[in-house]
Protein backbone atom coordinates (compact mmCIF):
# COMPACT_ATOMS: atom_id res chain seq x y z
CA UNK A 1 0.00 0.00 0.00
CA UNK A 2 1.00 3.52 -1.23
CA UNK A 3 0.75 6.37 1.27
CA UNK A 4 1.01 9.26 -0.90
CA UNK A 5 2.93 11.51 2.39
CA UNK A 6 5.45 8.78 2.10
CA UNK A 7 6.09 8.38 -1.95
CA UNK A 8 6.37 12.17 -1.81
CA UNK A 9 8.97 12.12 0.92
CA UNK A 10 10.87 9.78 -1.38
CA UNK A 11 10.43 11.98 -3.97
CA UNK A 12 12.44 14.65 -1.85
CA UNK A 13 15.61 12.27 -0.77
CA UNK A 14 15.76 10.93 -4.61
CA UNK A 15 15.46 14.73 -5.66
CA UNK A 16 16.20 17.31 -3.28
CA UNK A 17 15.45 21.12 -4.78
CA UNK A 18 13.64 20.10 -7.76
CA UNK A 19 10.08 21.95 -6.75
CA UNK A 20 8.68 22.01 -10.28
CA UNK A 21 9.64 18.12 -10.75
CA UNK A 22 7.68 17.33 -7.05
CA UNK A 23 4.62 19.54 -8.44
CA UNK A 24 4.15 17.41 -11.52
CA UNK A 25 4.88 14.11 -9.09
CA UNK A 26 2.19 14.96 -6.53
CA UNK A 27 -0.52 15.73 -8.80
CA UNK A 28 -0.03 12.59 -10.73
CA UNK A 29 0.24 10.63 -7.71
CA UNK A 30 -2.24 12.30 -6.08
CA UNK A 31 -4.77 10.79 -8.26
CA UNK A 32 -2.93 7.37 -8.45
CA UNK A 33 -2.21 6.60 -5.49
CA UNK A 34 -5.75 5.58 -3.80
CA UNK A 35 -6.58 3.92 -7.24
CA UNK A 36 -3.56 1.27 -7.13
CA UNK A 37 -4.24 0.83 -3.94
CA UNK A 38 -7.66 -0.69 -4.53
CA UNK A 39 -5.74 -2.43 -7.58
CA UNK A 40 -3.87 -5.70 -6.87
CA UNK A 41 -1.85 -6.44 -9.84
CA UNK A 42 -0.15 -3.19 -9.24
CA UNK A 43 1.13 -3.98 -5.73
CA UNK A 44 4.89 -4.68 -5.27
CA UNK A 45 6.44 -3.38 -8.36
CA UNK A 46 7.50 -0.44 -6.73
CA UNK A 47 6.20 1.23 -9.88
CA UNK A 48 5.94 4.75 -8.41
CA UNK A 49 9.14 4.50 -7.13
CA UNK A 50 10.55 3.49 -10.64
CA UNK A 51 8.42 6.61 -12.47
CA UNK A 52 10.54 8.62 -10.03
CA UNK A 53 14.17 8.47 -11.38
CA UNK A 54 14.30 9.17 -14.98
CA UNK A 55 15.11 5.94 -17.63
CA UNK A 56 18.55 8.29 -18.03
CA UNK A 57 19.68 12.21 -18.14
CA UNK A 58 22.36 13.03 -20.53
CA UNK A 59 23.56 16.30 -19.25
CA UNK A 60 26.05 18.59 -21.54
CA UNK A 61 28.25 21.60 -21.97
CA UNK A 62 27.67 23.45 -25.60
CA UNK A 63 30.21 25.40 -26.29
CA UNK A 64 30.10 27.87 -29.62
CA UNK A 65 31.32 30.72 -31.55
CA UNK A 66 29.07 33.50 -32.28
CA UNK A 67 29.34 35.60 -35.43
CA UNK A 68 31.52 38.08 -33.58
CA UNK A 69 34.02 35.58 -32.61
CA UNK A 70 33.43 35.47 -28.55
CA UNK A 71 33.22 31.65 -27.55
CA UNK A 72 30.06 31.01 -25.82
CA UNK A 73 29.68 28.22 -23.15
CA UNK A 74 25.38 26.83 -22.80
CA UNK A 75 24.37 24.05 -20.67
CA UNK A 76 22.28 21.29 -22.71
CA UNK A 77 19.80 18.46 -21.30
CA UNK A 78 18.03 15.58 -22.52
CA UNK A 79 15.83 13.84 -19.72
CA UNK A 80 15.22 10.40 -21.29
CA UNK A 81 11.99 9.42 -18.31
CA UNK A 82 10.33 6.52 -19.49
CA UNK A 83 9.98 4.52 -22.72
CA UNK A 84 7.89 1.57 -21.51
CA UNK A 85 5.05 2.79 -24.72
CA UNK A 86 7.67 3.48 -27.07
CA UNK A 87 10.98 5.42 -28.45
CA UNK A 88 11.49 8.20 -26.22
CA UNK A 89 8.74 11.41 -27.63
CA UNK A 90 8.77 15.25 -26.66
CA UNK A 91 10.13 18.91 -27.07
CA UNK A 92 13.60 20.59 -26.78
CA UNK A 93 13.11 24.29 -24.92
CA UNK A 94 15.73 26.77 -25.41
CA UNK A 95 14.89 29.74 -22.63
CA UNK A 96 17.46 31.61 -19.79
CA UNK A 97 15.16 30.03 -16.96
CA UNK A 98 15.26 26.10 -17.65
CA UNK A 99 17.24 23.81 -15.58
CA UNK A 100 17.57 20.03 -14.72
CA UNK A 101 14.78 20.43 -12.42
CA UNK A 102 12.70 21.91 -15.66
CA UNK A 103 13.40 18.96 -18.07
CA UNK A 104 12.42 16.38 -15.01
CA UNK A 105 8.78 17.62 -14.78
CA UNK A 106 8.76 18.15 -18.02
CA UNK A 107 9.67 14.60 -19.30
CA UNK A 108 7.69 13.38 -16.54
CA UNK A 109 4.40 15.07 -17.72
CA UNK A 110 5.17 13.77 -21.10
CA UNK A 111 5.32 10.10 -20.31
CA UNK A 112 1.66 10.56 -19.39
CA UNK A 113 0.42 13.27 -22.01
CA UNK A 114 2.00 10.50 -24.83
CA UNK A 115 0.46 7.55 -23.37
CA UNK A 116 -3.29 9.59 -23.28
CA UNK A 117 -3.02 10.46 -27.19
CA UNK A 118 -2.88 6.16 -27.61
CA UNK A 119 0.54 6.15 -29.85
CA UNK A 120 3.26 4.11 -29.00
CA UNK A 121 5.57 7.01 -27.29
CA UNK A 122 7.65 7.19 -24.37
CA UNK A 123 8.02 10.48 -22.75
CA UNK A 124 11.46 12.71 -22.89
CA UNK A 125 12.37 16.56 -22.84
CA UNK A 126 15.38 18.26 -22.93
CA UNK A 127 16.79 22.04 -23.95
CA UNK A 128 19.42 24.73 -23.01
CA UNK A 129 19.24 27.37 -20.94
CA UNK A 130 20.57 29.53 -24.61
CA UNK A 131 18.03 32.30 -24.55
CA UNK A 132 17.32 32.98 -28.42
CA UNK A 133 15.46 35.84 -28.09
CA UNK A 134 17.16 38.57 -29.96
CA UNK A 135 19.72 36.86 -31.62
CA UNK A 136 20.96 36.68 -35.10
CA UNK A 137 19.68 33.70 -37.56
CA UNK A 138 23.31 33.17 -38.29
CA UNK A 139 24.18 32.98 -33.87
CA UNK A 140 20.67 30.58 -33.97
CA UNK A 141 22.32 28.25 -36.45
CA UNK A 142 25.58 28.35 -34.83
CA UNK A 143 24.64 27.76 -31.64
CA UNK A 144 22.27 24.75 -33.08
CA UNK A 145 24.99 22.76 -34.76
CA UNK A 146 27.17 22.91 -31.28
CA UNK A 147 24.08 21.50 -29.73
CA UNK A 148 23.22 18.53 -31.75
CA UNK A 149 26.94 17.64 -31.86
CA UNK A 150 26.51 16.23 -28.19
CA UNK A 151 22.97 15.46 -28.62
CA UNK A 152 22.99 13.44 -31.79
CA UNK A 153 24.36 10.48 -30.23
CA UNK A 154 21.46 9.71 -27.91
CA UNK A 155 18.71 10.20 -30.33
CA UNK A 156 17.40 8.57 -33.36
CA UNK A 157 13.83 7.60 -34.90
CA UNK A 158 13.74 4.19 -32.64
CA UNK A 159 15.28 5.87 -29.64
CA UNK A 160 14.77 9.48 -28.94
CA UNK A 161 12.89 11.74 -31.08
CA UNK A 162 12.78 15.07 -30.34
CA UNK A 163 10.61 18.29 -31.54
CA UNK A 164 9.94 22.02 -30.54
CA UNK A 165 8.75 24.00 -27.63
CA UNK A 166 9.50 27.60 -26.00
CA UNK A 167 12.05 29.02 -28.43
CA UNK A 168 12.43 26.30 -30.30
CA UNK A 169 9.89 26.40 -33.61
CA UNK A 170 10.18 25.56 -37.20
CA UNK A 171 13.54 27.62 -37.86
CA UNK A 172 15.79 25.95 -34.82
CA UNK A 173 13.98 22.61 -35.75
CA UNK A 174 15.40 22.65 -39.25
CA UNK A 175 18.49 24.30 -38.13
CA UNK A 176 18.62 20.83 -35.82
CA UNK A 177 17.39 18.81 -38.40
CA UNK A 178 20.24 20.07 -40.74
CA UNK A 179 22.92 19.73 -38.55
CA UNK A 180 21.74 16.22 -37.31
CA UNK A 181 22.03 15.08 -41.05
CA UNK A 182 25.57 16.58 -41.75
CA UNK A 183 26.30 14.34 -38.47
CA UNK A 184 24.92 10.98 -39.04
CA UNK A 185 24.68 10.75 -43.03
CA UNK A 186 20.99 9.92 -42.71
CA UNK A 187 17.56 11.95 -43.83
CA UNK A 188 15.24 9.98 -41.65
CA UNK A 189 12.69 11.24 -38.88
CA UNK A 190 14.68 11.92 -36.32
CA UNK A 191 13.01 15.10 -35.58
CA UNK A 192 9.44 16.51 -35.71
CA UNK A 193 8.27 19.96 -36.65
CA UNK A 194 10.24 19.94 -39.53
CA UNK A 195 9.09 21.89 -42.69
CA UNK A 196 6.65 19.88 -44.88
CA UNK A 197 9.02 20.46 -47.85
CA UNK A 198 11.71 18.34 -45.25
CA UNK A 199 9.54 15.50 -44.39
CA UNK A 200 7.49 17.57 -41.72
CA UNK A 201 3.43 16.98 -41.42
CA UNK A 202 1.10 19.05 -42.13
CA UNK A 203 -0.67 20.80 -39.33
CA UNK A 204 2.08 20.16 -36.76
CA UNK A 205 2.45 23.61 -36.31
CA UNK A 206 -1.14 24.26 -35.45
CA UNK A 207 -1.59 20.78 -33.99
CA UNK A 208 -1.22 21.85 -29.72
CA UNK A 209 -3.31 25.39 -30.43
CA UNK A 210 -6.47 23.28 -32.71
CA UNK A 211 -6.29 20.16 -30.22
CA UNK A 212 -6.45 22.69 -27.56
CA UNK A 213 -9.66 24.06 -28.98
CA UNK A 214 -10.98 20.67 -29.49
CA UNK A 215 -11.03 19.38 -26.28
CA UNK A 216 -12.87 22.25 -24.98
CA UNK A 217 -15.24 21.45 -27.61
CA UNK A 218 -15.49 18.29 -26.34
CA UNK A 219 -15.68 19.02 -23.10
CA UNK A 220 -18.68 21.39 -23.71
CA UNK A 221 -20.47 19.61 -25.74
CA UNK A 222 -20.08 16.51 -22.76
CA UNK A 223 -22.51 19.71 -21.56
CA UNK A 224 -24.46 20.40 -24.67
CA UNK A 225 -23.20 23.52 -24.24
CA UNK A 226 -21.04 25.72 -27.74
CA UNK A 227 -17.95 27.05 -27.85
CA UNK A 228 -19.43 29.76 -30.37
CA UNK A 229 -20.13 33.71 -28.78
CA UNK A 230 -18.18 32.59 -25.32
CA UNK A 231 -15.05 35.03 -24.19
CA UNK A 232 -11.62 33.77 -24.25
CA UNK A 233 -8.38 35.20 -22.07
CA UNK A 234 -5.76 33.34 -23.88
CA UNK A 235 -2.00 34.08 -22.35
CA UNK A 236 1.16 33.81 -24.72
CA UNK A 237 1.55 34.76 -27.98
CA UNK A 238 3.74 32.27 -29.25
CA UNK A 239 2.94 28.70 -31.06
CA UNK A 240 0.62 27.40 -28.97
CA UNK A 241 -1.38 30.57 -27.71
CA UNK A 242 -1.84 31.84 -31.50
CA UNK A 243 -2.73 28.59 -33.15
CA UNK A 244 -5.18 28.55 -30.14
CA UNK A 245 -6.71 31.48 -31.07
CA UNK A 246 -6.99 31.13 -34.73
CA UNK A 247 -9.34 27.97 -33.83
CA UNK A 248 -11.22 30.35 -31.50
CA UNK A 249 -12.11 32.79 -33.90
CA UNK A 250 -12.75 30.27 -36.40
CA UNK A 251 -15.46 28.83 -33.88
CA UNK A 252 -16.95 32.20 -33.68
CA UNK A 253 -15.51 33.07 -29.78
CA UNK A 254 -14.44 35.84 -28.66
CA UNK A 255 -10.90 36.10 -27.53
CA UNK A 256 -10.06 39.19 -25.46
CA UNK A 257 -6.21 38.53 -25.15
CA UNK A 258 -2.94 37.54 -25.48
CA UNK A 259 0.06 38.08 -24.07
CA UNK A 260 3.96 38.14 -23.65
CA UNK A 261 6.61 38.75 -20.73
CA UNK A 262 5.67 42.38 -21.37
CA UNK A 263 2.26 42.53 -20.92
CA UNK A 264 -1.04 42.03 -21.97
CA UNK A 265 -2.28 43.07 -25.35
CA UNK A 266 -6.28 43.61 -24.94
CA UNK A 267 -8.90 43.97 -27.54
CA UNK A 268 -12.66 44.08 -25.30
CA UNK A 269 -14.36 43.78 -28.79
CA UNK A 270 -12.75 40.58 -29.43
CA UNK A 271 -9.85 40.19 -32.16
CA UNK A 272 -10.87 39.65 -35.69
CA UNK A 273 -8.74 37.56 -37.83
CA UNK A 274 -7.10 40.85 -39.70
CA UNK A 275 -6.11 41.32 -35.95
CA UNK A 276 -4.70 37.86 -35.68
CA UNK A 277 -2.60 38.47 -38.91
CA UNK A 278 -1.25 41.67 -37.59
CA UNK A 279 0.02 39.72 -34.21
CA UNK A 280 1.29 36.53 -36.00
CA UNK A 281 3.26 38.94 -38.06
CA UNK A 282 4.38 41.10 -35.26
CA UNK A 283 5.53 36.97 -33.75
CA UNK A 284 6.97 34.87 -36.00
CA UNK A 285 7.77 37.19 -39.07
CA UNK A 286 9.61 40.82 -37.21
CA UNK A 287 9.98 38.27 -34.02
CA UNK A 288 8.91 41.59 -32.50
CA UNK A 289 7.05 42.30 -28.61
CA UNK A 290 2.98 42.55 -28.47
CA UNK A 291 3.67 46.43 -27.51
CA UNK A 292 4.75 47.51 -30.44
CA UNK A 293 1.50 46.65 -31.43
CA UNK A 294 -0.79 48.74 -29.04
CA UNK A 295 -0.93 51.94 -31.40
CA UNK A 296 -1.42 49.68 -35.06
CA UNK A 297 -5.85 49.34 -34.09
CA UNK A 298 -7.90 51.57 -32.22
CA UNK A 299 -9.45 48.36 -30.49
CA UNK A 300 -6.08 47.67 -28.65
CA UNK A 301 -4.67 48.50 -25.36
CA UNK A 302 -1.27 47.00 -23.78
CA UNK A 303 -1.36 46.69 -20.25
CA UNK A 304 2.10 46.99 -19.42
CA UNK A 305 3.49 44.19 -16.31
CA UNK A 306 -0.40 42.62 -16.59
CA UNK A 307 -1.41 39.14 -16.84
CA UNK A 308 -4.41 38.28 -18.99
CA UNK A 309 -6.84 37.25 -15.75
CA UNK A 310 -7.81 40.79 -15.09
CA UNK A 311 -10.99 40.60 -17.44
CA UNK A 312 -14.19 39.13 -17.17
CA UNK A 313 -14.24 35.76 -19.18
CA UNK A 314 -15.81 32.36 -19.56
CA UNK A 315 -13.03 30.60 -20.73
CA UNK A 316 -9.23 30.98 -19.62
CA UNK A 317 -6.54 29.40 -21.78
CA UNK A 318 -3.00 29.68 -20.22
CA UNK A 319 -0.39 29.36 -23.20
CA UNK A 320 2.55 30.56 -22.50
CA UNK A 321 4.71 28.40 -19.72
CA UNK A 322 4.40 26.65 -16.13
CA UNK A 323 2.95 28.20 -12.95
CA UNK A 324 2.23 31.78 -14.95
CA UNK A 325 -1.57 31.60 -13.11
CA UNK A 326 -0.82 31.82 -9.26
CA UNK A 327 -3.64 31.80 -6.16
CA UNK A 328 -3.88 35.25 -6.87
CA UNK A 329 -4.36 35.22 -10.26
CA UNK A 330 -7.23 32.14 -9.73
CA UNK A 331 -9.29 34.58 -7.50
CA UNK A 332 -9.08 37.26 -9.71
CA UNK A 333 -10.11 34.82 -13.09
CA UNK A 334 -13.04 33.70 -10.25
CA UNK A 335 -14.31 37.28 -9.79
CA UNK A 336 -14.32 37.64 -13.17
CA UNK A 337 -16.62 34.99 -13.78
CA UNK A 338 -14.65 32.23 -15.43
CA UNK A 339 -16.40 28.98 -15.68
CA UNK A 340 -13.54 26.63 -17.23
CA UNK A 341 -9.53 26.54 -17.22
CA UNK A 342 -7.86 25.01 -19.80
CA UNK A 343 -3.93 24.35 -19.75
CA UNK A 344 -2.73 24.88 -23.08
CA UNK A 345 0.71 25.25 -21.55
CA UNK A 346 2.49 22.77 -19.34
CA UNK A 347 1.02 22.54 -15.66
CA UNK A 348 -0.09 26.73 -16.04
CA UNK A 349 -1.72 26.42 -12.61
CA UNK A 350 0.44 26.59 -9.48
CA UNK A 351 -0.65 23.93 -6.97
CA UNK A 352 -2.80 26.96 -5.04
CA UNK A 353 -4.55 27.89 -7.91
CA UNK A 354 -5.14 24.49 -9.06
CA UNK A 355 -7.12 23.85 -5.51
CA UNK A 356 -8.81 27.37 -5.27
CA UNK A 357 -10.13 26.26 -8.53
CA UNK A 358 -11.57 23.56 -7.48
CA UNK A 359 -12.82 24.23 -4.50
CA UNK A 360 -14.99 26.79 -6.42
CA UNK A 361 -16.33 24.76 -8.78
CA UNK A 362 -14.41 25.92 -11.58
CA UNK A 363 -13.76 23.43 -14.15
CA UNK A 364 -9.71 22.23 -14.67
CA UNK A 365 -8.91 21.01 -18.03
CA UNK A 366 -5.30 19.38 -17.34
CA UNK A 367 -2.38 20.01 -19.88
CA UNK A 368 -1.59 16.40 -20.39
CA UNK A 369 -4.85 16.22 -21.73
CA UNK A 370 -5.68 19.82 -23.53
CA UNK A 371 -2.00 20.06 -25.40
CA UNK A 372 -1.19 16.71 -25.89
CA UNK A 373 -2.65 17.59 -30.15
CA UNK A 374 1.15 18.48 -30.24
CA UNK A 375 2.84 15.31 -29.63
CA UNK A 376 0.22 13.30 -31.31
CA UNK A 377 0.80 15.23 -34.73
CA UNK A 378 4.30 14.59 -34.09
CA UNK A 379 3.35 10.96 -34.14
CA UNK A 380 1.67 11.22 -37.15
CA UNK A 381 4.44 12.60 -38.58
CA UNK A 382 7.02 9.71 -37.22
CA UNK A 383 4.47 7.67 -39.22
CA UNK A 384 4.79 9.55 -42.33
CA UNK A 385 8.56 9.60 -42.09
CA UNK A 386 8.49 5.77 -41.11
CA UNK A 387 6.13 5.25 -44.36
CA UNK A 388 8.04 8.09 -46.39
CA UNK A 389 4.61 9.29 -47.04
CA UNK A 390 3.16 13.07 -46.91
CA UNK A 391 -0.84 12.90 -45.80
CA UNK A 392 -3.34 15.66 -46.56
CA UNK A 393 -3.98 18.60 -44.25
CA UNK A 394 -7.71 17.10 -43.94
CA UNK A 395 -6.38 13.63 -43.02
CA UNK A 396 -4.07 14.93 -39.97
CA UNK A 397 -6.69 17.78 -38.89
CA UNK A 398 -9.61 14.98 -38.64
CA UNK A 399 -6.53 12.47 -36.85
CA UNK A 400 -6.17 15.39 -34.48
CA UNK A 401 -9.76 15.90 -33.98
CA UNK A 402 -10.20 11.99 -33.33
CA UNK A 403 -7.76 11.78 -30.76
CA UNK A 404 -8.28 14.71 -28.42
CA UNK A 405 -12.04 13.41 -28.74
CA UNK A 406 -10.80 9.77 -27.60
CA UNK A 407 -8.70 11.25 -24.95
CA UNK A 408 -11.82 13.35 -23.34
CA UNK A 409 -13.45 10.45 -23.48
CA UNK A 410 -10.47 8.49 -21.77
CA UNK A 411 -11.37 11.61 -18.81
CA UNK A 412 -14.93 11.02 -18.54
CA UNK A 413 -14.15 7.17 -18.02
CA UNK A 414 -11.84 7.24 -15.93
CA UNK A 415 -13.00 11.02 -13.83
CA UNK A 416 -16.45 10.41 -13.46
CA UNK A 417 -18.01 11.74 -10.44
CA UNK A 418 -21.08 12.59 -8.74
CA UNK A 419 -20.38 16.51 -8.80
CA UNK A 420 -19.25 16.22 -12.37
CA UNK A 421 -16.03 15.08 -14.89
CA UNK A 422 -12.68 15.59 -12.44
CA UNK A 423 -10.44 16.11 -15.82
CA UNK A 424 -7.50 15.95 -13.55
CA UNK A 425 -8.08 12.70 -11.91
CA UNK A 426 -9.54 11.23 -15.57
CA UNK A 427 -6.29 12.19 -17.40
CA UNK A 428 -3.74 11.19 -14.80
CA UNK A 429 -5.51 7.80 -14.44
CA UNK A 430 -6.38 7.09 -18.28
CA UNK A 431 -2.56 7.85 -18.97
CA UNK A 432 -0.41 6.32 -16.07
CA UNK A 433 -3.01 2.51 -16.56
CA UNK A 434 -1.20 2.07 -19.87
CA UNK A 435 2.54 3.38 -18.78
CA UNK A 436 2.01 1.15 -15.94
CA UNK A 437 0.70 -2.17 -17.55
CA UNK A 438 3.22 -2.02 -19.98
CA UNK A 439 5.83 -1.40 -17.26
CA UNK A 440 4.46 -4.86 -15.35
CA UNK A 441 4.49 -6.39 -19.06
CA UNK A 442 7.93 -5.84 -19.70
CA UNK A 443 9.48 -6.94 -16.24
CA UNK A 444 11.84 -4.74 -15.90
CA UNK A 445 11.42 -1.26 -17.95
P1 LIG B 1 6.79 29.80 -27.78
O1 LIG B 1 8.23 29.99 -27.52
O2 LIG B 1 6.30 29.76 -29.19
O3 LIG B 1 5.96 30.93 -27.03
C1 LIG B 1 6.02 31.08 -25.65
C2 LIG B 1 5.15 32.26 -25.24
O4 LIG B 1 5.04 32.25 -23.82
C3 LIG B 1 5.72 33.59 -25.62
O5 LIG B 1 4.67 34.50 -25.85
C4 LIG B 1 6.51 33.98 -24.39
O6 LIG B 1 6.67 35.38 -24.21
C5 LIG B 1 5.67 33.40 -23.29
N1 LIG B 1 6.57 32.99 -22.18
C6 LIG B 1 7.47 32.00 -22.18
N2 LIG B 1 8.13 31.92 -21.03
C7 LIG B 1 7.65 32.89 -20.28
C8 LIG B 1 7.92 33.31 -18.98
N3 LIG B 1 8.87 32.72 -18.21
N4 LIG B 1 7.20 34.35 -18.50
C9 LIG B 1 6.25 34.94 -19.27
N5 LIG B 1 5.95 34.59 -20.53
C10 LIG B 1 6.64 33.57 -21.02
O7 LIG B 1 6.39 28.46 -27.01
P2 LIG B 1 5.14 27.50 -27.26
O8 LIG B 1 3.95 28.30 -27.66
O9 LIG B 1 5.60 26.40 -28.13
O10 LIG B 1 4.92 26.88 -25.80
C11 LIG B 1 4.03 27.48 -24.85
C12 LIG B 1 3.67 26.45 -23.79
O11 LIG B 1 3.02 25.33 -24.42
C13 LIG B 1 4.84 25.83 -23.02
O12 LIG B 1 4.39 25.51 -21.71
C14 LIG B 1 5.12 24.55 -23.78
O13 LIG B 1 5.77 23.59 -22.97
C15 LIG B 1 3.71 24.12 -24.10
N6 LIG B 1 3.54 23.19 -25.21
C16 LIG B 1 4.05 23.44 -26.45
C17 LIG B 1 3.83 22.55 -27.49
C18 LIG B 1 4.28 22.83 -28.88
O14 LIG B 1 3.92 22.04 -29.76
N7 LIG B 1 5.02 23.89 -29.15
C19 LIG B 1 3.09 21.29 -27.28
C20 LIG B 1 2.54 21.16 -25.95
C21 LIG B 1 2.79 22.06 -24.98
P3 LIG B 1 8.11 36.07 -24.43
O15 LIG B 1 8.32 36.07 -25.91
O16 LIG B 1 7.97 37.42 -23.84
O17 LIG B 1 9.09 35.20 -23.70
O1 LIG C 1 5.08 19.58 -24.52
C1 LIG C 1 4.90 18.98 -25.61
O2 LIG C 1 4.08 18.08 -25.74
C2 LIG C 1 5.69 19.42 -26.78
N1 LIG C 1 6.47 20.38 -26.66
C3 LIG C 1 5.57 18.71 -28.09
C4 LIG C 1 6.42 17.48 -28.09
C5 LIG C 1 6.52 16.78 -29.43
O3 LIG C 1 7.28 15.80 -29.47
O4 LIG C 1 5.89 17.18 -30.40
Amino acid sequence: MYKLSEIMERAEQLAPNQPQFHQAVEDVFHSVVPYINEQEKYQNHALLEQLLVPDRIIEFRVTWQDSEDNMQVNRGWRVQHNNALGAYKGGLRFHPSVDLDTFKFLAFEQTFKNALTGLPMGGGKGGSDFDPKGKSDADILRFCQAFMLKLSNYIGPKQDVPAGDIGVGSREIGYLFGAYKQISGVFNGVLTGKAPGSGGSLIRKEATGYGTVYFLEAMLAHQDKELKGLTCAVSGAGNVALYTVEKLLQKEAKVITVSDSDGTLLCQSGFTSEHLEAIKTNKQVERGRLKDLADSSKDFEFKADTKPWQFNCDVAIPSATQNELNEEDAKALHENKVVYVVEAANMPLTSAATAYMVENKVVVAPSKAVNAGGVAVSGLERTQNALMQSWSSDKVDKELKKIMQDIHQACIEFGEEEEGINYIKGANLAGFIKVADAMLFQGIS
